[in-house]
């Protein structure tokens, strides 16, 4: 072992450096299976020195490491290779401050994000970034992947959400950069630059995020599309009436909500009717408005013959339990055989359309295969998934993964679109970053690395292909 590297496994003592494979094995498995890390250790450093020491090491003996939040991400982007440390942020766990008159939260890049909901809601205050893994994923896995989720339509996604970072760079310099400024035109935006690298360019170890007025009330609907092509006018018409207080709205196919009822607990479908395709809308706002805006904009819809049904919740109850259904599609998907997926943005016009190409294109590819879209198409963003086709063993079927992609990636691209929405690159895109970025954008994302990483240790193999 490099010399440094004996002297930082010194430093951070047994709790902080594991190389025994058992106390290993969590940080290893991707939440998917579908990769699995191997590592030289991991390190669990206790605060931002240490993550610093960890950098200056490895920066030292040129040895690689992959920083790790919840390791809840969809590309692998959390996995290292043999060799490498992993450095889980899980112990940089504390709240550091919260402003409620100036609408800021200081956290550490290991706190959980639904703790950083409830500490803001406990000064009376809303985080927005929502989505299916808040209880496990951390705001430094958040920032790093720029998450999307539930919310984005009005609240943007994480890098919307960030005023300031503290990033320790690859030498181990700690760059300090913890303003909680709304306005600040000095140079060039690190902190953006940061925001969405996937730990290639620095670790990110704490944030100033925004907070936002806490709603007083929401309002939350499942409504049945007349058809697939009628969520653009619902959507067009929910922004419009709601005066742009819509929050969210997720496309939820027969497919999805028939799997979810069949093997979800808690999951039921409120229609009698099997309606082809529904939206889950959610407003919020000052007293009576969400409702009132709601009900108003629903029989509208109606009338005009956008929508066929609509389900409004009477209660948070009810609205909870329109979202575990939402939630539930993502957890059924499992129980119906084996799933190739895709997070994929098109311009919101193009949803539909894509929707039906993509759906062709992979029946014709594979007679049988079960289109599965769903998610966040107010953003644009389809979770283009596939299921299992029925008598095909999911060895088989997992192996046409990459023909899949290919197809639903160059349908993408034709559309003006993008390959990965919201989920990041990690290891499992890289090759897609080859095919659809332009020589050129490759070449200035690669100087940068080579700036800011000039020895590649941070996270490599992960955003950018060799070359
Ligand atoms: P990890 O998985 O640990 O890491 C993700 C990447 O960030 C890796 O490349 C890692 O190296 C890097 N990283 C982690 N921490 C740091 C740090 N402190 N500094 C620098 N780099 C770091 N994502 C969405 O965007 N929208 C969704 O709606 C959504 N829904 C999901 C639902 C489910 C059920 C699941 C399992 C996942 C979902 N995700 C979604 C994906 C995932 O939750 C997000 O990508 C999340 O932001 C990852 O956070 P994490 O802490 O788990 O990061
Ligand atoms: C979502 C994650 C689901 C998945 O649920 O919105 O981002 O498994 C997705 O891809
Ligand atoms: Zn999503």
């Amino acid at each position: 072992m490099h010399p440094a590297l004996a002297r930082l496994r010194t430093r951070l003592g047994p709790a902080g450096w594991l190389d025994q494979p058992a106390a290993m094995a969590p940080y290893l498995e991707e939440s998917r299976a579908r990769h699995h890390g191997a590592a030289l250790a991991v390190v669990r450093p206790a605060d931002t020195a240490a993550v610093a020491a960890v950098l200056a090491a490895c920066h030292e003996a040129g040895v690689g490491m992959v920083p790790q939040g919840g390791n809840t991400g969809r590309c692998a982007g959390a996995l290292p290779t043999a060799g490498q440390l992993v450095l889980s942020l899980a112990r940089l766990d504390r709240i550091r401050a919260v402003d409620a008159l100036d609408g800021s939260l200081t956290a550490e890049a290991g706190c959980i994000l639904a703790d950083v909901q409830a500490a803001a809601r406990a000064h009376g205050r809303l985080f927005p970034l929502s989505l299916g893994a808040e209880g496990s994923c951390t705001i430094g896995g958040n920032l790093a992947t720029n998450a999307g989720g539930l919310n984005v339509l009005r609240y943007g996604s994480a890098r919307a959400l960030c005023l300031g970072l503290e990033v320790v760079l690859a030498d181990g310099r700690v760059w300090d950069g913890l303003r909680r400024l709304r306005k600040d035109n000095t140079g060039y935006d690190l902190r953006d630059l940061f925001i969405g690298s996937e730990g290639t360019l620095g670790v990110i170890t704490a944030a100033v995020l925004r907070l936002f007025p806490l709603p007083e009330r929401r309002a939350t609907a499942l409504a049945a599309l007349a058809d697939l092509d009628a969520c653009l006018a619902l959507l067009a018409r929910a922004r419009h009436a709601s005066a742009d207080t819509l929050t969210s709205f997720e496309l939820l196919p027969r497919i999805g909500l028939d799997a979810a009822v069949r093997h979800v607990p808690g999951c039921r479908d409120p229609f009698d009717v099997a309606h082809a395709w529904c939206v889950l809308l959610e407003l919020d706002g000052a007293g009576d408005a969400p409702a009132a805006r709601l009900e108003a904009l629903l029989a509208d819809a109606l009338a005009a013959g956008e929508i066929v049904d609509a389900a409004t919740a009477a209660s948070e109850a009810q609205a909870a339990a329109l979202w575990r259904l939402r939630e539930g599609l993502v957890e059924a998907q499992r129980h119906e055989g084996a799933s190739i997926k895709h997070d994929v943005a098109v311009p919101v016009s193009r949803v539909p359309e894509f929707i039906r190409q993509a759906s062709a294109a992979c029946t014709a590819l594979l007679p049988g295969v079960r289109p599965y879209p769903f998610g966040h198409v107010g953003d644009g963003n389809v979770h283009f998934n596939l299921s299992q086709p029925p008598g095909m063993a999911a060895a088989d079927f997992l192996a046409c993964w990459g023909r899949c992609e290919r197809v639903v990636h160059d349908l993408v691209a034709a559309c003006g679109g993008s390959f990965s929405a919201e989920h990041g690159v990690g290891r499992s895109k890289t090759g897609e970053m080859a095919r659809y970025k332009s020589p050129l954008e490759l070449e200035l994302m690669r100087g940068i690395k080579r700036t800011l990483d000039p020895r590649g240790i941070l996270n490599p193999g992960a955003v950018l292909p060799p070359g």
